[in-house]
Formats: structure tokens, C-alpha cells, sequence
């Protein structure tokens, strides 16, 4: 009994398959010729105390071999719902495969330039930080050197933020009119020498036109220390430009005003003609220096604030701004 039970454990460990497994179920324990069967079959042919003594062994060897073919089963079975599960659910079926071409999605333009703008800054040693959108009054305007009753708030058509338990200017809530809120955060919790840029979506509640949105994207970029002159500016913007168009591009710098910037400057650059406002510029107002507390003897600084849509309207050449938010595919597959 002990070399059967040996061999028929070795043969079920074996089985591959379960057709393989029913042929050593059959010759252990088969009905008509079984070896274990036919064990107990010849019982009757011995003494009563061969009976008593072989019995109860064949009957346990029997009940064994049935749990040991019962579970190898259930193993063969999972083994093969597994390897059915090896399947990628995921592809898509042959038809679709052959019929249409399979497209994948794509970052939108003004991510890609984003993107693009980030990586001339770093290059430059700036670091790229972002800033809230909900901003207050005070960062937004008063710390920028734009008091309340300063006729230059005009310059920005503001969504205002019902907020009527504003005591301060700082709890006063809005949607940042441009990123240059960021000059005061970031200057507040640093010391120069500091040269950043911040990229960031901006709202104005004014009309739309061609080269005007609601909501559109501005990049602000801010550089402080002992001897910042427009000298270093002029070195930054037009290496700036030169990285995104990859080749030198007709651009112009006029004199303009911003309240925290003195002097304060705008550049333009030829689009179809006509020439397309794509940034303010200047150099740090003394009196935002003195809103962060910085000695405005110690320190000088350049800060400019650009315009995304503008840049990638003048890079691949889009003749209106409304395109980009059109949520038409026809203009995002381009890019
Ligand atoms: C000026 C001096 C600094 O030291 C720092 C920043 C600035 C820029 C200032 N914060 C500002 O927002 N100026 S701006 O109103 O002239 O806008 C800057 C740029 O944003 C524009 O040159 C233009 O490119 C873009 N822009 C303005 N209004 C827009 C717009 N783009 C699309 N839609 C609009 N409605």
C-alpha cells in the first residue's frame, strides 16, 4: 500500500492537464479496475483480522488519493483562468487595429510653449514657481505701488470676489489681474540676489477681440540684487525671444508706464503688418521694494510680465486668440 500510495502521489504531482489527471484517477481508484478499488475489492477474500487490519489502510489511502486529485483539479483549473487572464483588455480589437489609425493625445500649444518658456528661464538660472489665482487687493494692487483711488487701476478691468467682511485690503478677494502679485509673495519670504519667473493664468472682465481674452496666460519674471541694471534686462528678454523663435525676430522696446516699475517700458513685436504688444517691462519701483521690506539703496531689479497667448499667436503664426479656446480639434491636431 505505502509504494502505491508513493506512486500515485508522485503521477498526480506530474499532471499537466486535466485529461492526464482523470487517466490516474481511473487506475487508482476506477470503478471497474482501479488498483485501489480492486485492493478493496479482495478484502472479502481474507481472514477476519487481515480484514480489520487492511481494511481501515486501503479506505484511508482511497479517501487521500480522492482529496489529493481533488485539489490538484481546482490548481489545474486556476492555471488555466490565468492564463486567460494574460489577455490585454486593454487593446483594441483587430478590426479597429486594421480600420482606423490610432491616435494619441497630445498637450495643448500654450502647454507646450509654457513649457518651452520654463526650460529658456531655467537655462538662465531662474527658478519657475506658480502663484494663487484667487488673490487679494493688497497684492494685487496696493503692495504694486496701485493705492485705491489711483487712477492706474483702470489699466485693469477686475472680477471682483463678493467678500463683504473684508476688513482689509488683504482679506478683500479677487482674480489676479495679471501675475505680478507673485513679486510681492515671493520677495516677502526671500532676500536678493533672486531671479524668478511664474507663469499663471490671469482675468480681466473686458471685451473680447482678436488679440484680447477674459482669461488668458501671463509669464512674470523678476530679477533682484546689488547691480541689476537694464543693461542685464535687455541681455535676458531678447536671449529670451531669440530661444523661443530660434532666430532673431523684428521686435521694439518703447517707453510706458506701470505704477511699480520706474522706468517702466513695453516690447512689441511685427505680427501681419501691425505691431502686437507682448509684454510690460521696468525697472522695480522703489516703493515695492520698501512693501517688502527691502532698503530700495541696497537693491536695484528688472521685472517684466509677457502676454502666452500673444507669443504662441506670433510663433505658429495664429491670427486671432480666440482659436486656443475654441476647444475646436481641427486647430489643437496642429500642434
Ligand atoms: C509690467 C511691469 C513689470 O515690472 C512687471 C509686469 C508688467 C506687466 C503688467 N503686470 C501687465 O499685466 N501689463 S499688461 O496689462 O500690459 O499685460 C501684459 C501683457 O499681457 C500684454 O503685453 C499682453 O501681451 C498680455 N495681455 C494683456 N491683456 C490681454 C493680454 N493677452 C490676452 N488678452 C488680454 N486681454
Amino acid at each position: 500500500m505505502k509504494e502505491i500510495e508513493a506512486e500515485a502521489l508522485t503521477e498526480i504531482t506530474n499532471a499537466k492537464e486535466e485529461l492526464a489527471l482523470e487517466k490516474i484517477r481511473v487506475k487508482y481508484l476506477g470503478r471497474k479496475e482501479g488498483i485501489v478499488t480492486e485492493a478493496l475489492r479482495s478484502l472479502k477474500n481474507l481472514s477476519l483480522e487481515e480484514k480489520k487490519r487492511q481494511g481501515p489502510q486501503i479506505n484511508a489511502l482511497k479517501a487521500k488519493l480522492e482529496k489529493t486529485l481533488e485539489i490538484k483539479k481546482r490548481d489545474l483549473e486556476e492555471g488555466k483562468n490565468k492564463k486567460t487572464l494574460d489577455i490585454d483588455i486593454t487593446r483594441p480589437g483587430e478590426k479597429i487595429i486594421k480600420e482606423r489609425k490610432i491616435t494619441t493625445g497630445h498637450l495643448h500649444p500654450l502647454t507646450v510653449l509654457e513649457n518651452e518658456i520654463k526650460d529658456v528661464f531655467r537655462s538662465m538660472n531662474f527658478s519657475v514657481l506658480e502663484g494663487p489665482e484667487i488673490e487679494s487687493e493688497f497684492y494685487n494692487f496696493d503692495a504694486l505701488n496701485v493705492p485705491p483711488d489711483h487712477p492706474a487701476r483702470e489699466m485693469w478691468d477686475t472680477f471682483w470676489i463678493k467678500s463683504e467682511n473684508a476688513k482689509t485690503s488683504k482679506e478683500k478677494l479677487l482674480l489676479r489681474t495679471h501675475t505680478s502679485p507673485m513679486q510681492i509673495r515671493y520677495m516677502e519670504s526671500h532676500e536678493p540676489p533672486l531671479q524668478i519667473v511664474v507663469p499663471g493664468r490671469v482675468f480681466r472682465f473686458e471685451a473680447t477681440d482678436q488679440t484680447h481674452e477674459v482669461n488668458f496666460y501671463q509669464y512674470e519674471g523678476l530679477m533682484v540684487g546689488k547691480n541689476i541694471s537694464l543693461a542685464n534686462f535687455k541681455y535676458v528678454i531678447e536671449t529670451f525671444l531669440k530661444r523661443i523663435f530660434g532666430k532673431d525676430i523684428e521686435f521694439r522696446y518703447r517707453p510706458s508706464y506701470f505704477p511699480f516699475v520706474e522706468p517702466g517700458l513695453e516690447i512689441a513685436i511685427k505680427f501681419r503688418g501691425k505691431w502686437l504688444e507682448m509684454m510690460g517691462a521696468g525697472m522695480v519701483h522703489p516703493n515695492v521694494f520698501k512693501a517688502v521690506h527691502y532698503n530700495p539703496r541696497d537693491y536695484r531689479g528688472f521685472a517684466f510680465g509677457g502676454g502666452l497667448e500673444r507669443l504662441a499667436m506670433v510663433k505658429y503664426n495664429i491670427p486671432d486668440i480666440r482659436l486656443f479656446y475654441s476647444g475646436d480639434t481641427r486647430f489643437t491636431n496642429q500642434f
